[in-house]
């Protein structure tokens, strides 16, 4: 890069991933959320029992985990954003209407689509009245926002040990509108990632009465959602410090 390149470029830009999550929490206050953080070294018990990922239970497996040494104090490097949804409902009584967006970490080789660690979004609802149709009408809502043009949602079953049902949701293409495009793969579909109602065990080992309470939840990449919306490729493009990507947005 030559010098002049770099003046011009010198009053600096917001990173895509920083932009990105500038809009989800300007999306979700004005829906009401609260935006809420926690830990990224984390205690076993937050980002696993507690979320009914009891030990030993062949459900771990779906999370390659980074222990931190030494390994007898059982911590590690959070894998989901979920140990924030848990520590605050310990603080909180429902009504809870809470995002959860921040780093997470996966012991897993790194290709396109996968890196070591990503960000995530997680979404949590809980109330006495919360069904399946408000978490529909909140990610309709939100992709609406997020990618300029009205969407559909599709919901397929699935397993997370968190939520029963668990779901896959799918969004109909933003940019053919289901026609089929290269975005969705001739498909018209595009999977965003889980979701589903929490599980009755996750609100008992908070405390909160699974009889009067429900609650819904999701989580996605925001890596994923930055790449869909700004076009991007490969997710290791983030992480690589090149102004040439930064100097773009
Ligand atoms: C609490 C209760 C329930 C959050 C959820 C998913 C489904 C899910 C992954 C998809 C791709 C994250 O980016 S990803 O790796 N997540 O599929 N997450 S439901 O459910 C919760 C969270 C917290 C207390």
């Amino acid at each position: 890069m030559k010098i002049g390149e770099i003046t011009q470029n010198a009053s600096g830009k917001l990173h895509p991933l920083t932009l990105v999550q500038a809009k989800i929490g300007e999306i979700f206050t004005g829906m009401g959320f609260t935006i809420a953080d926690g830990p990224e070294i984390e205690t076993e018990f937050y980002n696993f029992d507690a979320l009914n990922i009891p030990e030993h239970h062949p459900a771990r497996d779906m999370w390659d985990t980074f222990w931190l040494k030494p390994l007898n104090l059982r911590k590690l490097l959070r894998t989901h954003t979920s140990n924030v949804q848990i520590r605050y409902m310990e603080k909180n009584k429902p009504p809870i209407k809470i995002i959860a967006p921040g780093k997470v970490y996966r012991h897993e080789a790194t290709d396109a689509t996968h890196e070591a660690q990503f960000y995530q979004l997680e979404c949590l609802v809980v109330g006495t009245d919360v069904s399946l149709a408000n978490l529909k009408w909140t990610l309709e809502t939100f992709f609406e926002k997020f990618f300029g043009k009205k969407t559909t949602i599709r919901f397929r079953p699935s397993f997370f040990p968190f939520v029963e049902p668990g779901l896959e949701t799918d969004m109909s293409c933003f940019k053919c509108s289901g026609m089929g495009c290269s975005i969705c793969k001739n498909t018209g579909w595009i999977e965003m990632g889980g979701s589903g109602m929490v599980h009755p065990k996750v609100l008992l080992s908070v405390g909160i009465d699974s009889k009067k309470y429900r609650g819904f939840a999701f989580g996605y990449g925001i890596d994923r959602l930055a790449m869909l919306k700004y076009g991007i490729e490969d997710v290791r493009l983030f992480y690589q410090g090149d102004l040439r990507l930064v100097s773009q947005f």
